[in-house]
């Protein structure tokens, strides 16, 4: 709908560099087409590293240990990942956001989202096992994300997430044909959207609504307006309800 010009950046607008147990888990989403070709553009930049090659234990690489006080599980030290974050910020002069994935972090939102796109430079910590020692966040001060309120076994899936809902923001990595602009939760909007119909015009004895295919553009927009507060009204009355966010 709203076209968005392609820019020509002296360098990638955004890098990301992922720290993790499970490098291998982003090989596939590194390669999928929309992040691939934004980074085939220069547009994005990802690094991924392994936490354990910041290991302090040269024999077993081994970083993480049991909680003093005792408890289940184990928590990542603090030393691998005070290592690992000092050399993956001297990786490249811009200034980084540090941004811990955790259950305990501040729910993600599309404003949080669009106050991340433009910072440059993001590094993304994953956890495991029972999370971090706590000096990591007094050492670091991270902005703490959650993805909603359920536990995954890790960060991982979390960090693609913001990869993946940060990088439609910037200019260029959506196609022409594409646009960000009038997503549901964007830039203010809070309706869902509405419901929409491709050829054949029957199928099943289901027909397109006549509105549709009638070329009369002011029904058409007023229709999915209606539809849209419908849709919100019966499945998501708080996005009515909420009064923008500071980050809106
Ligand atoms: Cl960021 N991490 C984990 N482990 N669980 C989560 C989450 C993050 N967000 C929602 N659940």
């Amino acid at each position: 709908m709203h076209s968005q010009s392609t820019p020509v950046p002296f360098g990638p607008t955004l890098r990301f560099d992922i720290v993790t147990l499970f490098p291998e888990i982003f090989s596939g989403y590194l390669t999928q087409s929309l992040l691939a070709k934004a980074i085939e553009k220069g547009l994005v930049e990802i690094h991924v590293h392994n936490l354990r090659d910041w290991s302090v234990d040269l024999k077993h690489h081994k970083v993480d240990d049991r909680p003093y006080g005792g408890g289940p599980g184990m928590l990542i030290c603090v030393e691998p990942v005070m290592r690992c974050v000092e050399a993956v910020v001297a990786m490249d002069p811009r200034p980084a956001t540090v941004i811990l994935l955790t259950p305990q972090g501040e729910r993600l939102g599309q404003p949080r989202v669009e106050q991340l796109a433009p910072l440059g430079r993001l590094i993304l910590l994953c956890g495991r096992y029972e999370g971090f020692d706590h000096r990591v966040i007094e050492l670091l001060n991270p902005l703490e994300l959650s993805i909603g309120d359920f536990v995954l076994n890790g960060g991982e899936v979390a960090a693609m997430v913001v990869v993946d809902s940060t990088i439609r923001m910037i200019p260029g990595v959506l196609g022409d044909e594409q646009s960000s602009w009038d997503d549901s939760f964007s830039r203010g909007n809070r309706l869902l959207e509405f419901p929409q119909y491709t050829r054949p015009v029957e199928f099943r004895g289901l027909k397109v609504p006549e509105v549709l295919t009638s070329g009369d553009h002011g029904r058409i927009a007023q229709w999915r307006a209606e539809q849209s507060e419908m849709r919100t009204r019966e499945r998501r009355k708080d996005l009515l309800e909420s009064k923008p966010s500071a980050a809106d």
